[in-house]
């Protein structure tokens, strides 16, 4: 229940926001702020106010829920106006995390004071907002323009120190945040009002600031939100306060609207929901408890694994049987450790405490000691076969064994085992300690604790973790290989590799799918294409360039050639003439007549085989929300957060308009081997959208 008190002791009126779980600032709370200012006002016993949250945080921001709604009253510019106004001195009391709204509100009041651990924010840019609320106005005239900067348009977080090193906070203490603020008032007995809006800026280098400014917005591309964020800060030095004020105002209003805010809000609600299902899977079915986890496997990704659970603090066995590879591995944790105290992301006692959690062994028996193994092998079905008997054999009863696995068919790899209700996917991507996406593969044996148990260790190890089916591919490659195919497809019919590449970083991917293929490398294609054998469509079998590059030895990045050409040390390819020369001499062996396309087209054909291969996913139960896809790829293949996801995007689009377009190429779909999917026909015809269904 949502209220908002007066409480009086002595002459200190104090306001207490509770609004569970995190005092965003509803309607009903900018009321109920409103109105117990106005009544502590008219209080002639009071003469000084404190504004503090109830639970685990001071308000952390503006009511997300209602950016859907149209705007309601009170506003929060001028409930804050009202607090700056205050004829009576009013202090922040301060904890937990002090974000957006929560932070303006802070702004707005005459100190603030915060407890230790307290952290402070604007973060709206990554909902496609700015600060609505004054905060691009107040921010820099207590902190400075140039911190502002950063904290506005680049999102940077403070914590309590820098706050108060910074000017943000006045005060910082341990204990409660109402008795740090009655310790403040003893020790400030004159305590006076000092609305920050009457402060002035202090002096900075205009022309630092905005080379600054280029540097975090060119990390931003196609970002609406920080230019806007960014033209707002600046009428804090451009503008009279209250023309600043509302020129920020009036572009918040605009954002909220905006179709990025739309899409950066369905994520923020999608990933909400995901990790409350997960926490719904542990309740149903208690996982197992993880005392010490063994990887199987010690190259990048097994390494890899190994340092993630390292630093969510659980001991690690890394196994690999061959010394040499071991000793890589080994080498590998210790450079990435001592690169995290070199750049003061960890202290020397974290790092070393953190590296003792893991331990090396050559010998698969080592497993015996174990709750968990995940296995990161060689991707080849035979030779995780035998590694699982083996493990079968070394693990303890009701020990989990965990497949890497990122294409393979693990019900063929849990047969092979006297425990298929224990076994399960794990796929991470590399490299594992940073990327954020883990795709737990349950099979049709698995029991639901085993299940329970992978999720929850991917949450505990921070993991955006999803819970999908078991098909080739999963669902992050599954969609993968039908753009990979589309795009190769595309090159066939005479497109450039630059020229796909270039329309999806365009579309805002970080890269496009022949760069892609190049850092991940040909070979790895070719293999893929290999044990896929009878299982490629005649039209997939015919269109060999992986096979063509493989056989000329162009392996991708690390050969220095693959679709591009790569000078030594470069990451960057270069446009090959002698990939222009493949290309043309297998049109011709194929007797295709080159075309040029739009890239329209290519962008359409790109994206809508995916979508229509998400909602086969849908259709064979690999997934059960389509927002899940859409997390898949957000975190794991780089879609842009900005277009809130996949199926986003394709309802965005209106599936009605996809359908129609698909049925265009239906024949060239038939000879790919794949149809229109009967559900996204049927969600087109009925109007209904994806996400929901
Ligand atoms: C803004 O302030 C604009 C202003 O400048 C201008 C206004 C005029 N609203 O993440 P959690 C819910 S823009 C509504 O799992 P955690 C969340 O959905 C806003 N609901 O917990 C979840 O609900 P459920 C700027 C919110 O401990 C529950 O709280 N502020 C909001 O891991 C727990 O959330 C932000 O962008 C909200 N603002 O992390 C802050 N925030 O249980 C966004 C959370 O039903 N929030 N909920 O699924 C966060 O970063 C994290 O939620 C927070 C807690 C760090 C606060």
């Amino acid at each position: 229940m949502t209220t908002v008190t007066l409480h009086r002791s002595d002459a200190l009126g104090v306001i207490t926001l509770d609004n569970p779980p995190v005092n965003a600032l509803s309607r009903e709370v900018r009321a109920g702020l409103l109105a117990r200012l106005q009544e502590a006002l008219a209080d002639d016993g009071i003469k000084t106010l404190v504004i503090s949250c109830a639970g685990r945080t001071f308000v952390a921001g503006a009511d997300i829920r209602e950016f859907d709604l149209p705007l309601q009253e009170p506003h929060l510019p001028e409930v804050l106006g009202a607090v700056e106004a205050s004829p009576k001195p009013v202090i922040a009391a301060l904890h937990g995390t002090v974000l957006g709204g929560g932070l303006e509100l802070a702004l707005a009041c005459h100190h603030r004071i915060a407890v230790t651990g307290t952290t402070f924010a604007l973060p709206e840019v990554s909902l496609g907002l700015i600060p609505g609320a004054g905060g691009t106005q107040r921010l820099p005239r207590l902190v400075g323009a140039p911190l502002a900067l950063d904290m506005i348009v680049g999102g940077a977080r403070l914590d309590a120190g820098a706050a108060l090193a910074a000017g943000l906070i006045d005060g910082l203490g341990q204990g409660e945040p109402l008795a740090l603020a009655q310790t403040f008032m003893h020790e400030h007995p004159r305590l006076e009002r000092r609305p920050t809006g009457e402060r002035h800026l202090a002096p900075f280098d205009l022309e630092a600031f905005e080379a600054q400014a280029r540097v975090l917005l060119r990390k931003l591309p196609g970002q609406e939100a920080p230019v806007q964020a960014l033209e707002a800060l600046r009428g804090a030095w451009q503008l009279p306060l209250s023309e600043a004020m509302q020129r920020e105002r009036d572009l918040f209003v605009a954002r909220r609207e905006s179709a990025q805010a739309r899409a950066l809000r369905h994520v923020f609600f999608a990933e909400r929901a995901l990790a409350g299902r997960n926490r719904a899977l542990a309740k149903a079915a208690p996982p197992v408890e993880l005392q010490q986890v063994a990887v199987i496997g010690a190259g990048l990704m097994g390494s890899g694994i190994a340092l993630c659970l390292a630093n969510a603090g659980i001991r690690t066995i890394l196994i690999d049987t061959q010394a040499q590879a071991l000793e890589r591995g080994r080498a590998t944790i210790d450079s990435y450790f001592s690169g995290a105290l070199a750049k003061g992301r960890l202290t020397a006692e974290q790092a070393s405490a953190r590296a003792a959690l893991i331990r090396c062994a050559i010998d698969l028996a080592a497993v015996a000691e174990v709750d968990l193994v995940i296995e990161a092998v060689f991707e080849d079905l035979a030779v995780k076969q035998e590694v699982f008997r083996q493990l079968d054999r070394l693990a303890r009863p009701g020990a989990i064994l965990a497949t890497n696995t990122s294409y393979l068919d693990i019900d063929a790899i849990a047969a092979v085992t006297g425990r298929p209700e224990a076994v399960i996917g794990m796929h991470f991507f590399s490299p594992a300690q940073v990327m954020r996406l883990l795709e737990v593969v349950r099979i049709r044996t698995v029991a639901p604790a085993v299940l329970a148990t992978a999720v929850q260790l991917g949450e505990r190890l921070g993991k955006t973790t999803v819970a999908v089916g078991n098909c080739h591919g999963f669902v992050g490659n599954r969609l993968l290989a039908v753009r990979e195919r589309e795009a190769t497809l595309l090159v066939e019919e005479g497109a450039a590799p630059e020229q796909v590449d270039r329309v999806l970083r365009d579309f805002g991917f970080a890269m496009g799918p022949f760069e892609l293929r190049d850092l991940a490398g040909i070979d790895i294609a070719w293999r893929n294409r290999q044990g896929r054998g009878e299982a490629l469509s005649a039209a997939e079998r015919a269109c060999d360039l992986i096979e063509q590059l493989h056989a000329a030895g162009r392996l991708g990045q690390k050969s220095g050639a693959g679709y591009y050409r790569y000078e030594p040390g470069q990451r960057q390819g270069q446009a090959d003439p002698a990939v222009a020369e493949l290309l043309a001499a297998h049109r011709q062996r194929r007797s295709i007549i080159p075309r040029s396309h739009s890239d329209k087209e290519i962008l359409e054909r790109c994206l809508f085989v995916m979508i229509n291969e998400a909602a086969w996913l849908l259709e064979e139960g690999i997934v059960k929300q389509a927002a899940d896809i859409d997390l898949v790829w957000l975190h794991g293949y780089g879609f842009p957060r900005y277009r809130g996801g996949l199926l986003y995007y394709a309802d965005d689009r209106g599936l009605a308009h996809i359908v129609s377009t698909l049925e265009g190429w239906s024949d060239a779909l038939t000879e790919r081997g794949t149809e229109i999917c009967p559900r996204l026909r049927q969600l087109a015809a009925e109007g209904r959208r994806f996400l929901d269904a």
